[in-house]
């Protein structure tokens, strides 16, 4: 009991603004622990898109405007392509801002590739810890377009797809189907030709189709402009109840995997399929 102890203690500190505590229970949480949290309504934010088209730069400048709107903000970002491009470049963004900010701004890396099973089960318990600790605002930072970056987006209501001034980014996301999950698409780096080229083009793309509700917003996030307009633009979002359920079915289909793969007759099982001992419909009855 003394580890419940410990934990509950470690809780109230990290909800007191430890920082130090609130990164051992993130760890925690990664190791399978299970916290005694009830909190359901944090604010979460997705953000995905290419490699390199400015998510962590824009996350950092976003960050800055809402820590100046007396916001305390998290971010969570999930398999940074490099760790100067990913959480560490936020941190030392956030370390050169004044000191007073930086409590006000919390940055974890997380990588998958310590997860053989996945991310998915830990970020929503990672998301109810930093909200019940008092983080207003939670952001997902993924690296992407395929189908794991979909299911870690699908955990924010909120989702936000980054994209560069080169148009043929965004056709792959349309591809992958993430799209669908976005509520708006930014254009950042809006200071390079092409830009607002590219924002045309985009919004004639979603006029024909089922996305004329879609917001498409330019952004540079070197030269900070637009970055005022993207935060209110984001806190005015609604939760479009048709984009809710495609996200809640994906992390459904995301617990189900896991379920799956973390099933401890798997091994055999495979086997068993391999060398022809039993049939699909067999090896679902044994699941
Ligand atoms: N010109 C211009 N460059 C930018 C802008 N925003 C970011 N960059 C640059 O683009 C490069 C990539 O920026 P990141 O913020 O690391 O991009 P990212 O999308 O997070 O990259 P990954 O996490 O590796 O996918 C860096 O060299 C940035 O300085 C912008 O608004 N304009
Ligand atoms: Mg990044």
């Amino acid at each position: 009991m003394e580890m419940g102890l410990t934990i509950i203690k470690r809780i109230e500190l990290a909800k007191e603004g430890n920082r130090r505590e609130l990164g051992k229970l993130l760890s925690l949480i990664e190791s399978g622990v299970k916290l005694p949290i009830n909190n359901s309504n944090s604010w979460v934010l997705g953000v995905t898109g290419p490699p390199g088209v400015g998510k962590s730069t824009l996350i950092g400048v976003m960050v800055e405007e809402w820590v100046n709107r007396g916001e305390r903000v998290a971010v969570l970002a999930v398999d940074p392509s490099s760790p100067r491009s990913g959480g560490a470049l936020l941190a030392d963004r956030m370390r050169m801002s004044s000191a007073d900010s930086s409590e006000s701004v919390f940055v974890r890396s997380l990588a998958t590739r310590n997860h053989p099973g996945g991310l998915i089960p830990f970020l929503d318990p990672m998301i109810n810890l930093l909200g019940f600790c008092g983080w207003s605002r939670i952001i997902i930072e993924t690296v992407g377009g395929g189908q794991s970056e979909i299911r870690i987006v699908a955990f924010a209501d909120r989702v936000m797809l980054v994209d560069g001034p080169d148009r043929g980014d965004i056709v792959q996301a349309e591809k992958a189907g993430i799209i669908e999950l976005a509520d708006l698409v930014v254009i950042n780096k809006s200071d390079l030709p092409n830009a607002q080229n590219a924002a045309n083009s985009i919004k004639t793309s979603f006029d024909y189709s089922n996305n004329n509700d879609k917001l498409v917003i330019l952004t540079s996030a070197l030269n900070k402009t637009g970055i005022s307009e993207l935060i209110d633009v984001v806190e005015m979002l609604e939760i479009d109840n048709e984009r809710n359920s495609l996200r809640i079915k994906e992390r459904l289909l995301s617990a189900w995997d896991f379920l799956l793969l973390s099933n401890p007759a798997l091994n055999d099982i495979l086997l068993d399929l391999e060398s022809g001992r039993i049939n699909l419909d067999e090896a679902l009855n044994r699941l």
